[in-house]
């Protein structure tokens, strides 16, 4: 017994998840950075702010500035949105898992994925919005969801890269978004967690495995960390200076952290990670500050992150092709689900 937990305890992936679940627990007494002025408007929003100061959960039907619903309605879908493209990167690996034990794997989380898609998408319809008008807006290109399924998956070891670190970094963002003020986001998101969780275990799986493989191997699992590594650190969003969207959300409790208050978590978290893995990081200017304990990074290329949220990533045409193609080819399912239900309330009504 005792054997195992010392060898749980130096798996680079526990020593992860106890700061996180320390984290949980700080959110509890939670933050107060509202600005009293801009929110006491009127007696309703001063109430509401008051709710959300004292850690009250809002509720669809509950009084709500119409600036939380459509910050609420933008991340929501943005996010739902990013969950069903998300399963096209890794889904174009499902035939070429390299076993029967990776293929049920893979297969599980891209199912998970759209899962987390339709918990999302029904969490926005309780803000007034048809998913209908969602998906539309996402097929129409109107839409935007995480630049990073922008990226091609070129070897196996992608998968292993996604999991590990987009999985991650997902991570990272969402463990706040379980404390979001707005209950049916919040409630959607534990669950989320919890599959992600799974998710980037796989994924740093897999990783060990090409690292304790072949030579060849182990080049295929750096090849795969250098190009995703700064893509996956560009998910958190612009910096805290260029985000337009961070002091309200902070405010309202959607946003628990900044952009780069989460990204210097996930970067702090993952380079032992990856120092483990026995890979180094493309970024020559990371360096561990003994004062900070904070792993300082290089600059990031944001004008690439601004080109790729524009619609001008690598895969932008694809995935969105994908996507419209599996609408169109879904169409006969939606009618037939809408034939059946209608036959249903006929009969109902009829008895
Ligand atoms: N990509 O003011 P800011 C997953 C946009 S799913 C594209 O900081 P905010 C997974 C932003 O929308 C991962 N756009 O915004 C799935 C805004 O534009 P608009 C998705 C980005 O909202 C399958 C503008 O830039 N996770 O992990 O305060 C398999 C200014 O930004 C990005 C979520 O959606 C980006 N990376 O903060 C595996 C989490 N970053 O709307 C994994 C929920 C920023 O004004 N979302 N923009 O036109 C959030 O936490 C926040 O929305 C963000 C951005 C931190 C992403």
């Amino acid at each position: 017994m005792l054997h195992q937990e010392l060898a749980r305890r130096r798996d680079p992936m526990w020593r992860w998840e106890r700061p996180l679940l320390r984290e949980i627990s700080m959110y509890a007494q939670g933050l107060n950075q509202s600005d009293p002025a801009a929110v006491t408007a009127s007696p309703e929003a001063a109430r509401f702010q008051a709710r959300i100061d004292a850690e009250d959960k809002i509720e669809p039907n509950d009084w709500m500035p119409e600036a939380y619903r459509r910050t609420l309605i933008r991340q929501i879908s943005q996010h739902a949105h990013s969950e069903i493209i998300g399963m096209l990167p890794e889904g174009n690996w499902i035939t070429r898992a390299p076993s029967l034990r990776r293929k049920a794997a893979l297969l599980a989380k891209v199912q998970d994925e759209g899962g987390h898609g339709l918990y999302l998408y029904a969490a926005a319809e309780t803000l007034g919005v048809t998913r209908e008008d969602l998906v539309d807006q996402l097929l129409a290109g109107k839409a935007k969801y995480s630049s990073i399924f922008n990226y091609p998956t070129l070897t196996w070891a992608d998968i292993g890269a996604i999991g590990w670190l987009v999985d991650g970094a997902a991570i990272m963002n969402q463990i706040p978004l379980c404390r979001c003020s707005f209950g049916p986001y919040a409630r959607a998101m534990i669950r989320v967690c919890k599959e992600e969780s799974f998710h980037q275990r796989q994924g740093y799986e897999i990783m060990l495995t090409l690292c304790r493989g072949t030579a060849e191997q182990k080049a295929m699992a750096q090849d795969a960390l250098d190009r995703w590594w700064w893509p996956c650190l560009m998910m958190f969003g612009p910096p805290d200076a260029a985000s337009q969207h961070s002091d309200t959300s902070m405010m309202w409790k959607i946003k628990r952290f900044t952009n780069d208050g989460l990204r210097q978590k996930f970067i702090d978290a993952t380079v032992p990670q990856g120092h483990y893995l026995g890979l180094s990081f493309p970024d020559p200017a990371l360096r561990l500050n003994p004062e900070s304990g904070h792993w300082e990074h290089g600059p990031i290329d944001w004008e690439e992150f601004r080109r790729v949220v524009a619609g001008g990533g690598f895969c932008a045409a694809d995935r969105l092709d994908a996507r419209r193609r599996a609408h169109d080819e879904g169409t006969w399912v939606r009618e037939a689900a809408a034939a059946f239900a209608a036959k249903r309330t006929a009969r109902k009504e009829a008895a």
